[in-house]
């Protein structure tokens, strides 16, 4: 396998773009590797710049839960760009994905469409922090919801000290509304509420974490965040960005029944096209601009192309059978995948949901960030380069989540299955 023409463009690209890349964690860095320039995909495949063709797992991140290029998304888009690609109007498309959205999300009353899920993000805490009037919030550490600056924060040196930056360029006077809480430690989210009883206006928290890797809420931890929030007064808030439509026709908050405030989405509601969405109770919403005071815009929100792809995809996922399929692909995937490491001996933990999953080399369960830091990242990083070189593309790092599509075969499966006993071997 080659990769001549990758490492010319890359060492061309660095000159013009911080790190050769449009977003950090598609340069490789986490696995000592560079990363292959991508010229198309189609279905379950993606074909580098070199004539490589690999198995694809990212699926840009989540969005492509049917594969790329379906054909039902590929041709309403095609038909879309003959109408024109923007009129900053507004159009019957983001009317009718907004119902799509409402019936899939029965927690939400009302929607707004963004362009990503760090907007999305951004909007719900400023709606947050307006209707509850308060200005602390509670995240999670190994919870990502977006790269705004209210949420590039991190613990304080103790648990119940105020936020710091995450990044440089966040000011402390913005990190120290952030408090940041570990995931399923309810006890560390009840310290903060009794310590700020008053000022607290949201907990946001990924449902269902993929940014630690995938991590599953243990003993109620959902349904006891919702009471405490409850009992505060403060808004719970969903960051389904990830989670949206990987396990059911909507949420992972329908299989927890948990009744969030608000939620956020993003990723498959856009089918590859940049769309955000971020929705909730009407007595919330409802106080956003215009229809409120709480300002929230954007040139391209509601965008006539990505409402289309939006509005095609969700009407896939809807049809009769899809998740069973897409759910027993990855079902099959993941019992070969742990059936092979029991097999090696090898320390190695599963996580899944629904059609996202996470092997975590490690031999402790995996309940929060710094359970999954305690994997052997080097071995992660030699796993990923065997992968690689057997045609299998997997998420760059140890804290994300792999994604199955509908697009994905039997046969695709059996290829990943051999390569993952090759690499396996090699580790
Ligand atoms: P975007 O701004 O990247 O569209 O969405 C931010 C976001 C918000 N909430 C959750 C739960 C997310 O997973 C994300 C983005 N996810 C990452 C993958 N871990 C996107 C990949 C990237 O940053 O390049």
């Amino acid at each position: 396998m080659k990769f001549s023409k990758s490492s010319k463009l890359l060492e061309r690209a660095k000159n013009i773009l911080p790190g050769g890349v449009n977003s950090p964690v598609r340069a490789f860095r986490a696995v000592g590797s560079n990363p292959p320039f991508i010229k198309k995909a189609k279905g379950s495949k993606i074909y580098d710049i070199d004539g490589n063709i690999f198995i694809d797992y990212v699926g840009s991140w989540g969005p492509m839960i049917l594969g790329h290029c379906h054909p039902k998304v590929a041709e309403a888009v095609k038909k879309a760009v003959d109408k024109g690609t923007s009129y900053g109007a507004p159009t019957p498309l983001e009317v009718e994905l907004a119902e799509l959205v409402l019936e899939a999300f029965p927690s939400m009353e009302m929607v707004r469409f963004v362009n990503s899920g760090t907007e999305a993000a951004m909007g719900v805490i400023r709606l947050a922090r307006a209707y509850t009037k308060r200005d602390r919030i509670i995240k999670f550490e190994g919870c990502y919801h977006g790269h705004s600056d209210s949420l590039l924060v991190k613990a304080g040196s103790g648990a119940t000290t105020l936020g710091v930056p995450d990044s440089p360029g966040v000011p402390a006077d913005i990190a120290k509304n952030t408090y940041t809480a570990v995931y399923n430690d309810i006890n560390s989210v009840k310290m903060l509420f009794e310590k700020d009883p008053e000022g607290i206006a949201c907990v946001i928290v990924e449902p269902v974490p993929g940014n630690m890797g995938v991590v599953l809420p243990q003993n109620d931890f959902l349904k006891k965040l919702k009471s405490l929030c409850e009992r505060y007064g403060a808004l719970l808030i969903l960051d389904e960005v990830m989670s949206g439509f990987r396990s059911t026709f909507g949420g992972v908050q329908k299989l927890y029944e948990i009744d969030p405030d608000m939620t956020c989405l993003g990723k498959v509601i856009g089918g590859g096209l940049p769309v955000g969405a971020f929705g909730g109770k009407k007595k919330i919403m409802q106080n956003l601009s215009p229809s409120g005071p709480v300002y929230q815009a954007g040139t391209l929100s509601g965008n006539p192309l990505a409402m289309t792809a939006g509005i095609a995809t969700l009407k896939e996922l809807k049809k009769k059978g899809v998740y069973e399929k897409l759910l027993s692909t990855t079902d099959k995937l993941c019992n070969g995948v742990e059936e092979m490491a029991k097999k090696k001996g090898l320390p190695a933990r599963l996580a899944k949901s629904g059609s996202m999953f996470t092997l975590f080399f490690t031999d402790s369960p995996v309940h929060n960030y710094s359970d999954a830091k305690k994997s052997n990242l080097e071995k992660f990083g030699k796993y990923f380069r065997k992968m690689l070189e057997n045609c299998v593309y997997l998420p760059p790092s140890q804290f994300e989540a792999i994604f199955v599509s509908t697009a994905h075969t039997d046969k695709d499966i059996a290829k990943t299955l051999d390569a993952v006993k090759k690499a396996f071997r090699a580790i």
